[in-house]
């Protein structure tokens, strides 16, 4: 049984989280460093959560400063609230919005959820995800009426959309971030592979682009100060006539999952490569991270040529004889694996293979495998102890907990 929807549910998955190329790659003609001397440890993981049903789950979270439970998100649009009860927790509906939700595509339904930082009295939760007819993207507050036990359905504010010219490449998560500003991501829109409407390098669009804005405002968003283009008219549904003041950082082609390093602040974003290279980029307001000029720390279309300037590399990539989905993870701040202490650890949805690099690396660090799991890794969560987790997706989808 498992591996049968081992087997269907993959090839769906590598389209789903969008590297629409062959393989390629090859290692050489990168000028990444070697590995640093103190290498962490390797690192196993282990099945928690046993008991709780999820098909599909795409994102699992905790509310701030809450250890007490778990929330996962299923791409059908309903989330699951769960104890925080390795061995006997069963799961609940905390919202269900499946009759909202456009989950037919590989890469569309329910796709991101962030607890607001004041959650545990202002009961507010933002998800990402897709609507039907046509295929949009959409950003909306919930809020819970019922001392945070569930959200009610009929609370949606929708804060932000974005039609999607294509099913592929729709990015899909949110997180706070340091001053409790909301970051958003958005993939290039898809359509064919290689970016072919140009939405990377296109700042009148919210395709391709880390999203900060601030939701603490009567009625919608406003822009926070300092983010770059933050004097022009805010975009509607995802388009101006200018850039987008909503833009924190633009240039990337599938930003599928990114997080915030707990100790630093820092935001740290996988960006799903073509067909050659997957990229870990550590984000800054206003800098371009290059697609689709580069892929990786390289010009695309391979073996073409192309100039870099202005452009950001990423601080760690891998090639497609490695994997060819990254998924982002999260700065490893917890206590049992001390050895990773202070490192980035990311993964592969489609090999399981996980790597770190340490979290203050410069651009170009080669990536330190610690583990080749059989998990197809959709994400990463960390625990309010900062202990981390992965999601193996598939109609049975299981958690599994990064141990040493
Ligand atoms: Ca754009
Ligand atoms: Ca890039």
């Amino acid at each position: 049984m498992a591996l049968f929807g081992r087997l269907i549910t993959i090839p769906a998955f590598i389209l789903l989280l969008s590297s629409c190329g062959g393989g390629g790659g090859g290692g050489n003609g990168s000028d990444f460093q070697p590995p640093p001397p103190d290498e962490p440890a390797t690192v196993q993981t282990q099945q928690v959560f046993a008991n709780v049903d999820l098909a599909f789950a795409t994102a699992l979270v905790q509310a701030p400063d809450d250890a007490s439970r778990w929330f996962a998100i299923e791409k059908s649009g309903r989330v699951v609230v769960f104890e925080n009860d390795a061995m006997n927790a069963t799961g609940s509906t905390f919202l269900d919005i499946r009759g909202r939700v456009e989950s037919g595509p590989n890469e569309a339904g329910l796709l991101g959820i962030a607890f607001h930082p004041e959650f545990a009295t202002n009961g507010e939760v933002f998800l990402s995800y897709t609507a039907p007819a046509p295929l949009t993207s959409v950003i909306s507050r919930f809020r819970s009426f019922d001392n945070n036990q569930t959200l009610d359905p009929s609370s949606e504010e929708i804060l932000l959309t974005i039609v999607q010219p294509a099913s592929s490449h729709n990015g899909g998560n949110l997180a706070f971030g340091p001053g409790g500003r909301l970051y958003i991501g958005f993939g290039d829109g898809g359509g064919g592979g290689g970016d072919p409407q140009g939405n990377g390098q296109d700042t009148t669009n919210l395709h391709g682009t880390i999203v900060r804005i601030d939701v603490d405002t009567a009625g919608g968003y406003a822009i926070p100060p300092g983010n770059p283009f933050a004097g022009n008219a805010p975009c509607v549904q995802g388009f101006g006539a200018a850039a987008c003041p909503e833009i924190h950082a633009w240039g990337f082609r599938n930003p599928w999952r990114f997080s915030f390093d707990s100790a630093t602040g820092r935001l740290w974003a996988g960006d799903v490569g073509q067909g050659a290279w997957e990229e870990v980029d550590r984000v800054e307001a206003g800098e371009n991270y290059g697609w689709n000029i580069r892929e990786g720390a390289h010009c695309y279309p391979p073996e073409s040529s192309c100039s870099e300037v202005g452009l950001t590399d990423p601080i760690t990539e891998y090639d497609h004889g490695l994997g060819s989905s990254v998924t982002g993870g999260f700065v490893y701040r917890g206590s049992a694996m001390p050895e990773l202490a202070g490192q980035y650890i990311f993964g592969d949805f489609v090999t399981g293979r996980i790597w770190a690099v340490p979290a203050d690396s410069p651009i170009g660090t080669a990536p330190l495998e610690i583990a080749d799991t059989d998990h197809s890794i959709a994400s990463f969560a960390a625990g309010v102890d900062g202990e981390l987790y992965l999601i193996d997706y598939g109609g049975t989808s299981t958690i599994h907990q990064i141990v040493p």
